[in-house]
């Protein structure tokens, strides 16, 4: 019986030291407060894969973006551009007071097995898995193929 405290005690010890290295600063231990921002598609050239971009807004703790799901696609990845080429990533760290970009030439969301072509003003759903806020579900409007969000066309 004695012993077996002893092990609860050390796990729980361990699992404080986690939380306590996780973050950065004092605000690790806040709850994430995310925001969706500018979310779009650009019209894809073909039915086969189409990209997402967005970009998440934090004003709490950090959080994780763990997965992205959607009706339209079979499969959903989350890629990272590097030096020119792209790298398909397992998450992305949203950071704590920060923000996480996915946009045109850097991060990007890869929808593959489309179920149809998603045509100029459909709008998509699609949810984001985040490892503390939950699932997050944004209307991604899908836009021409050339557009370009800082002039909006
Ligand atoms: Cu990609």
């Amino acid at each position: 019986m004695k012993r077996r405290l002893g092990v609860t005690a050390l796990v729980m010890g361990t699992g404080l030291m986690l939380a306590g290295c996780g973050g950065s600063g004092g605000s690790s231990s806040a709850r994430p407060a995310l925001k969706i921002s500018g979310a779009y598609m650009p019209a894809p050239v073909n039915g086969d894969m189409a990209a997402g971009f967005f970009t998440v807004t934090n004003s709490g703790g950090a959080d994780t973006l763990t997965s992205v799901t959607s009706s339209l696609a079979g499969d959903v990845t989350l890629h990272a551009t590097k030096g020119g080429a792209m790298e398909e990533e397992k998450s992305f760290a949203v950071p704590a007071d920060g923000t996480l970009d996915f946009a045109s030439g850097g991060n990007h969301l890869m929808f593959e097995k489309l179920t149809h072509r998603p045509e100029q003003g459909e709008k998509v759903p699609v949810q984001l898995h985040f490892a503390k806020s939950g699932t997050v579900t944004v209307e991604m409007p899908v836009k021409p193929a050339t557009y370009d969000p800082k002039t909006g066309h």
